[in-house]
C-alpha cells in the first residue's frame, strides 16, 4: 500500500485531532486509499514540540515551519497553526508540491485567502491536493440530508436556518486567547464557528448570494493568556490577571440570500450559556424539511409533505453502516459516532482525494468563497445595508 509521510505543524488541540485521526483512518477504512505514516511534528514551541512528538508518535519533531516545506520525505502538510500563520506556510508547502490540509478559517485576512486560492488553483495543475477543514459537512446525517435535497425529496429549497451557539467564552475570566485578537484570528466567533455553517448552508443549497449583518463584542477586555495553547476557555484566569481588550466579534447574526433564489439565517455566538456545540440546520422545501442539530450528530431528522394529513411530521433515522461513511460506525446505528470519528472521515476525504489527483468538496477555492461570505458579514454590520458575496 502507498504510504504518504504526513508533517503536523501545531501541536495544540487540533493539532492531537489530526494526529488521531491519521492514527485512526486506517483502521476505520481498509484497505486504505493510502496509509499516513506520522514523520514529523512542528511546534514553535520546543517544549510543546519534543513532548507532542512523543505524545502522539511522530518519528521526529522540529521548531521552524519551512524545515519540514524543505523536507524532501514530506508529501502532507497538516496546518493546525493560529489564522495568521496558515497563509505563509500553505503557500510554500504548496509551491513545494506537498498536499495541504489546512484548518478554518482559511485565513486570517481576505487577501491572504485569495492568495491561498491563487497558489492551490496553480499547484493543482501539478494534481496537488488542497483542503480546508470544514469537517462538519462530513457528519453522515448531513451528508444524507444533501441526498435528500439531491433527490428532490424536499423540493424546492425556501428557506435555510444555521446556528452554531457555543458558550466556552460567554465567562469574562475565560481568558484572551489568539481567537479573540483580530491580528491573529482576523475575527472571533465569524471566522472560528460561523464559517462551518456558512460552509454547511452553502453545501446543502447552494452559494450565499448576499448579507445584512449585526455584529457584537459583548465582553471587551479578557485577562492575557500567557504562551501555551489555546483550551476554549477550560481555563479560567483570576481577578489579577492582567487584562488586554477583545478586538473581534463575539456575536454575529445575518439574514442570506442564496444564489438559487432561497433565503434563510445563521446566527453564531460563543456567548450562549447552555449551549455547547449547538450546530443546527433547518432546511424547509416545497416538499418537505430536514432538521439536524451536532448535539445529536447521529441523526437527521425529515419530515415529507405527500405523507397523509394524519401522519405528517418529523421522523428520526439514526445514522449507522447504511448511510455514508458507514465504516466509522462501529457496526449499530445507536452505536455512534463522535467528534474523533468525524477528524477521521476527514482525513479519509483528504487521503483518498490525494490518491485520485481529484480536488476534494472543501478545497482551497471554497474556502475562499467562505472567507467572501464572511467579508460581506463584516462590511454589512457597518454599512447596515445587504453587501454581496463577491
Ligand atoms: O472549529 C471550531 C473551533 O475553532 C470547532 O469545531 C469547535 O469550536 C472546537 O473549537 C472551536
Amino acid at each position: 500500500m502507498k504510504r504518504l509521510n504526513v508533517a503536523l505543524v501545531g501541536a495544540g488541540f487540533m493539532g492531537k485531532a489530526h494526529t488521531v485521526a491519521y492514527s485512526n483512518m486506517p483502521k476505520f477504512f481498509w484497505p486504505a486509499p493510502a496509509y499516513p505514516v506520522l514523520k514529523t511534528l512542528c511546534d514553535i514551541d520546543p517544549k510543546i514540540a519534543e513532548d507532542s512528538c512523543e505524545r502522539f508518535g511522530y518519528e521526529k519533531w522540529c521548531t521552524d515551519w519551512h524545515d519540514v516545506v524543505n523536507d524532501p520525505e514530506i508529501d502532507i502538510v497538516s496546518i493546525c497553526t493560529p489564522n495568521n500563520a496558515h497563509a505563509p506556510i500553505a503557500i510554500a508547502a504548496l509551491n513545494a508540491g506537498k498536499h495541504v490540509l489546512c484548518e478554518k478559517p482559511i485565513a486570517s485576512t481576505r487577501k491572504d485567502a485569495e492568495a491561498m486560492a491563487a497558489a492551490a488553483a496553480e499547484a493543482a495543475k501539478k494534481g496537488v491536493i488542497s483542503m480546508n477543514a470544514y469537517q462538519y459537512r462530513r457528519v453522515p446525517a448531513l451528508v444524507l440530508a444533501k441526498k435528500f435535497i439531491d433527490e428532490g425529496s424536499i423540493g424546492k429549497i425556501l428557506n435555510v436556518r444555521c446556528t452554531y451557539l457555543q458558550s466556552w467564552s460567554a465567562d469574562p475570566s475565560s481568558p484572551l486567547s489568539w481567537r479573540f485578537q483580530k491580528e491573529i484570528a482576523g475575527a472571533g466567533t465569524l471566522g472560528d464557528i460561523a464559517s462551518h455553517v456558512i460552509d454547511i448552508a452553502q453545501m446543502l443549497a447552494g452559494d450565499i448570494d448576499s448579507v445584512v449583518s449585526t455584529v457584537k463584542t459583548y465582553i471587551t477586555e479578557r485577562p492575557v493568556q500567557e504562551g501555551g495553547v489555546d483550551l476554549l476557555g477550560t481555563v479560567k484566569l483570576g481577578p489579577d490577571a492582567k487584562k488586554a481588550p477583545v478586538d473581534v466579534d463575539d456575536e454575529n447574526s445575518f439574514l442570506v440570500k442564496f444564489k438559487s433564489g432561497a433565503v434563510g439565517s445563521i446566527e453564531a455566538t460563543r456567548n450562549a450559556w447552555g449551549r455547547n456545540n449547538f450546530i443546527t440546520v433547518e432546511l424547509h422545501g416545497t416538499e418537505g424539511s430536514i432538521c439536524f442539530n451536532y448535539e445529536r450528530l447521529n441523526e437527521l431528522q425529515v419530515c415529507f409533505a405527500k405523507d397523509p394529513d394524519d401522519r405528517r411530521g418529523f421522523k428520526t433515522i439514526y445514522t449507522g453502516p447504511a448511510h455514508f461513511y458507514g465504516e466509522v460506525t462501529w457496526n449499530i446505528p445507536g452505536m455512534n459516532i463522535g467528534y474523533g470519528e468525524l477528524k477521521t472521515i476527514e482525513i479519509y476525504d483528504f487521503i483518498k482525494a490525494i490518491t485520485e489527483g481529484k480536488q476534494p468538496t472543501t478545497n482551497f477555492q471554497v474556502g475562499y468563497q467562505v472567507e467572501k461570505v464572511c467579508d460581506a458579514v463584516m462590511k454589512s454590520s457597518e454599512s447596515g445595508k445587504w453587501e454581496p458575496c463577491v
